[in-house]
């Protein structure tokens, strides 16, 4: 079968709810993926920074395969003899009390989000029902009924109502509006990504974390950090909130705590806030489950070995000052942090991201548009320095075509 074969196989008997670009994959090594007809392409998407650790790492792939002969789930109605290791080495890795597994990033924003609710009325002593939550413009947690209620994409959110009250909404990286809504004493938890993926890797100006935290910590509010896409390394810290030494009092991980390996989400916080949540009242079945420990375990240990939050920051700076010297009146902007990194592409000729990632494709190298004008670059962080300049120079030629 070609890949148009495949195309349209799953446009036949697949729901239409993606429009990828028309290529199809059937292998990934490390920072590489080959396509059916065998033509071999850098990934600089890397699954929305899910594959940070490069794809089908030897060590994540080995846990996965032992631990998968052995016992693959027992559900929490028992205990299985993998899930107390991970949260060890996860709770220590990260710095929290507690950690509540998952599987995806949704899930794990759901969980915060009751987590939230649940602390507001045992411990804060909100009136029962009225707990708010504030969230940012342009904002992107997931695809439940609950979190499009939040979000302001007319197309994640439009035709799927009634939606969940209790959100309020302020501008992202916005501390005056953050302080007027943090005066209503229903206000329970601030909900942000440290940086906005889907709105375009949307960079907050320095100090906002940092003085957003402090002013909830001031009104007795959670500072909740969606670090799904964020996290593990991907923006040149262990996490993005560590650039300006925030710690949130709860946090949200998914994607990369498996390497891309499977679907493996977590919530952490100390005790004061986990514990509002008594048995029978939250969970999941695949949640902990014991292939999911293991693979984290090794993911987050390849995290570690590799040193890729260094080599995100070091090869980030390569990064953006290479894109920023193309002398092309395409690129319009030039934004990131670490090896999370975006370019706002300024159409010519009728030519617009989509043209330019079509023509990266054809070059060897995958990215996606997002909003019709901007292109996100995200490779697997193994990626090396040798490497990153090939990838730009696949870039730079396909930018300057138009
Ligand atoms: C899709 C975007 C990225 C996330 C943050 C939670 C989740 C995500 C900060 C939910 C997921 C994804 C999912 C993917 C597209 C995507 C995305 F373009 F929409 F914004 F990454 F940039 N919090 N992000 O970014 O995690 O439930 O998917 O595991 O196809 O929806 P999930």
């Amino acid at each position: 079968m070609t890949s148009q074969d495949y195309i349209k196989k799953e446009d036949k008997f697949g729901a239409h709810n993606y429009h990828p670009l028309p290529v199809v994959l059937e292998k990934g090594e490390g920072i590489f993926v080959w396509d059916v007809e065998g033509k071999k392409y850098y990934d600089f998407l890397s699954a929305y920074s899910a594959v940070n650790q490069g794809h089908c790492h030897p060590h994540i792939i080995g846990a996965m395969i032992e631990q998968a002969k052995k016992l693959t789930l027992t559900s929490r109605a028992f205990y299985n003899n993998v899930l107390g290791d991970f949260e060890e080495y996860a709770t220590k890795y990260f710095g929290y009390d507690k950690l509540l597994p998952m599987n995806t990033g949704a899930e794990a924003d759901e969980t915060a989000l009751k987590l939230c609710r649940k602390w507001a009325y045992d411990v804060k002593g909100i009136e029962a029902n009225k707990a708010k939550i504030i969230v940012c413009e342009g904002n992107f947690h997931g695809r439940t009924i609950t979190i499009v209620s939040m979000s302001t994409d007319p197309d994640a959110k439009a035709g799927f109502g009634p939606y969940t009250p209790g959100f309020v909404v302020i501008p992202y990286n916005d501390l005056d509006a953050l302080a007027k809504e943090l005066e209503d004493p229903n206000v329970a938890g601030f909900l942000v990504e440290p940086i906005q993926g889907e709105a375009g890797v949307y960079v907050p100006e320095d100090g906002f974390l940092k003085k957003a935290f402090e002013m909830c910590k001031a009104k007795n509010v959670l500072f909740i950090a969606d670090e799904v896409q964020t996290g593990i390394a991907r923006t040149g810290k262990l996490l993005a909130c560590d650039h300006e030494g925030v710690r949130p009092d709860v946090l949200i991980l998914g994607k990369a705590i498996s390497g891309g390996v499977m679907p493996v989400s977590a919530v952490l916080a100390d005790d004061d806030i986990m514990l509002v949540i008594k048995p029978g009242e939250h969970g999941s079945t695949f949640g902990g489950n014991p292939v999911a420990a293991k693979v984290a375990m090794a993911a987050l240990e390849v995290v570690k070995e590799e040193n890729l939050a260094e080599r995100a920051e070091k090869l980030g700076i390569i990064f953006r000052k290479e894109m920023s010297a193309i002398k092309s009146e395409m690129v319009e902007t030039v934004r990131g942090k670490g090896l999370l990194n975006a370019i706002v592409i300024r159409p010519k000729d009728g030519k617009t991201a989509m043209d330019v990632c079509l023509k990266m494709a054809e070059n060897g190298l995958l990215a996606k548009p997002t909003h019709d004008h901007i292109i996100r670059f995200a490779p697997p962080l193994v990626i090396t320095e040798e490497q990153l300049y090939e990838a730009i120079e696949i870039i730079e030629k396909s930018i300057k075509s138009f």
